[in-house]
């Protein structure tokens, strides 16, 4: 008996040690979602009916520091500063001028480069700009980074200023390699004034309009800049509106990733552009006497994101300057958005995200047309064609996690029913259960942060085992 009481007592004290480092692997995972989910292999090898057969799943590659593989481009391009030499002053104090910028000079040269380098150097290494001597004419500068390959962010975007943070700039996205362009944010230290846009913060969205573009005042603000450096555009926040405060129920996102092409657009991108419009100026009127004070400069660009593989690929090589999916699935193309050539026996499709956590591949399948007669695309577009379409995976989709098959019918998850699995099958209570309640390993934060809460779980662990043993 005796004996069986410290059993239980070590019993109990490794249940809670265990429960401790789970809660806390949970809570640093979510804190970090670099991983978004389990999408890391494509296939497995499995036995089925006594042989081995490949298993498929949705597969991405690992979220990374992309500012690796990027190209960046200033317009105008002789902007740098150091052709001339120059000296420039600090824009708090006029007399305080000594930091001088000359591009022959090793030591003194602010090439673009320097917003990539790895930081943790000290003195910081940076980009500058000429000074703001042609005022009032406005000193304007485009920075743009170029991937040539569409990538997904995964984390916020963060500018790191050694200036004065901008009174004016807009960042902007193209999904086209650079032939188009649209807003991604504003920021002023005065919104209405500069882009006649209320100013707005993005805790103030909801999930209904979490795509909204917002101009914000929050990284702009006059003489506080000493203390903080940095402009942001919050990633984290918006997929915190669909996924909870501490991205708790990414199943969510990923249903709604899965369903709203808009929603995977937007995190979507082939160049990203900063467009610096206004430098800090500190005070409310320029000093026209010494416009040394007037410049840009940034030490670091931080872009956390992952290749857009369609979720056909999980891994991504950059070779010979050249981003591109290692796409599996028998897909091919830099982003797996195609099928091979004689794997085209259905319509391409990305694959999902649901059911988590290993989704669902969507590979494509051998031509099942004879062998004599093999269908080019043109004979195939026009099959397709002639069959009304119920459902399609790029623009009109299943809802609810449903899949797509031969734009004929979707398959719905458990749960769900109607032609586009619109129809929640319950009733009642149990129907809001099935639509919010999403399997998560994961205890919710109330758990993580009240250690009475895990107490709590421990003696009904132990009444389950107390069954079996005790
Ligand atoms: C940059 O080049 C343009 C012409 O391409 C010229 O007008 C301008 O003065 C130059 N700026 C500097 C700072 O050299
Ligand atoms: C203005 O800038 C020059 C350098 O361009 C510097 O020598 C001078 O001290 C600055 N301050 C004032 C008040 O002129
Ligand atoms: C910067 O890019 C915008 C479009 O994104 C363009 O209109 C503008 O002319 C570019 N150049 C400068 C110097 O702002
Ligand atoms: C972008 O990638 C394509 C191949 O996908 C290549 O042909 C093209 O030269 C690349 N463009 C640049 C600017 O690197
Ligand atoms: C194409 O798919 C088939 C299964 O449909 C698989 O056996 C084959 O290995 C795949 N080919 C490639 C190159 O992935
Ligand atoms: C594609 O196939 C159709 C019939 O299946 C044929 O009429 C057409 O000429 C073919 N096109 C090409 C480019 O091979
Ligand atoms: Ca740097």
């Amino acid at each position: 008996m005796r004996h069986q009481k410290k059993g239980a007592t070590m019993y109990l004290l490794l249940v809670f040690v265990l429960q401790a480092l789970w809660v806390s692997w949970c809570h640093a995972t979510q804190h970090y979602p670099a991983s978004w989910g389990h999408y890391d292999v494509c296939k497995s090898q499995v036995y089925a009916e006594d042989r081995l057969a490949w298993h498929y799943m949705a597969c991405q590659p690992e979220a990374t520091d992309m500012t690796k593989y990027l190209t960046v481009s200033l317009d105008p391009p002789n902007i740098t500063c150091g052709d001339p030499p120059e000296m420039y002053c600090a824009l708090e104090n006029p007399y305080m001028c000594n930091n001088e910028c000359d591009a022959d000079t090793e030591e003194l040269a602010h090439p673009p480069e320097l917003m990539f380098d790895s930081e943790g150097r000290n003195p910081t290494t940076f980009w500058q700009s000429t000074s703001w001597k042609k005022y009032p004419k406005p000193l304007q500068v485009n920075i743009t980074l170029s991937w040539n390959k569409t990538i997904e962010l995964t984390d916020d975007i963060v500018l790191t200023f050694e200036s004065g943070r901008p009174e004016q700039l807009v960042l902007e996205k193209s999904l086209d390699y650079g032939r188009t362009w649209q807003p991604y944010q504003f920021y002023a230290s005065d919104c209405l004034d500069a882009f006649t846009m209320e100013p707005k913060a993005v805790h103030q969205l909801n999930p209904s309009t979490m795509l909204e573009i917002i101009c914000t005042e929050a990284y702009s603000t006059g003489y506080v800049w000493k203390y903080d450096k940095t402009v942001r555009f919050e990633i984290k926040d918006r997929f915190a509106l669909l996924a909870g405060p501490r991205l708790h129920n990414m199943a969510s996102l990923y249903g709604q990733l899965d369903t709203t092409k808009n929603l995977r657009d937007f995190f979507t991108l082939t160049d990203l552009r900063i467009r610096l419009l206004r430098p800090a100026t500190g005070a409310t009127m320029v000093d026209e006497n010494n416009l040394s004070r007037y410049f840009y400069a940034i030490s670091d660009i931080k872009v956390q994101g992952r290749c857009k593989c369609n979720l056909h690929a999980n891994s991504c090589v950059f070779d010979k300057g050249k981003l591109g999916c290692e796409c599996e699935h028998n897909t091919t193309g830099p982003d797996c958005a195609r099928c091979k050539r004689h794997y085209q026996g259905r319509a391409w499709s990305m694959g999902s995200y649901l059911p988590i956590p290993k989704g669902t591949a969507n590979i494509c399948i051998l031509n099942n047309l004879g062998t004599s007669v093999r269908p080019n695309a043109s004979s195939l577009g026009a099959a397709n064609r002639n069959q009304a379409r119920v459902c399609d995976n790029v623009l009109l989709r299943c809802q609810n996690g449903g899949v797509c098959h031969h734009h004929q019918r979707c398959q719905c998850l458990a749960g769900f029913g109607g032609i586009l699995c619109e129809k929640a099958q319950c009733q009642g209570d149990s129907c809001e259960d099935l639509q919010s309640s999403q399997p998560s390993l994961c205890p919710p934060p109330a758990a993580q942060t009240l250690p009475l809460a895990l107490l709590s779980l421990i003696p009904s662990l132990l009444a389950t085992r107390g069954l079996t043993s005790l």
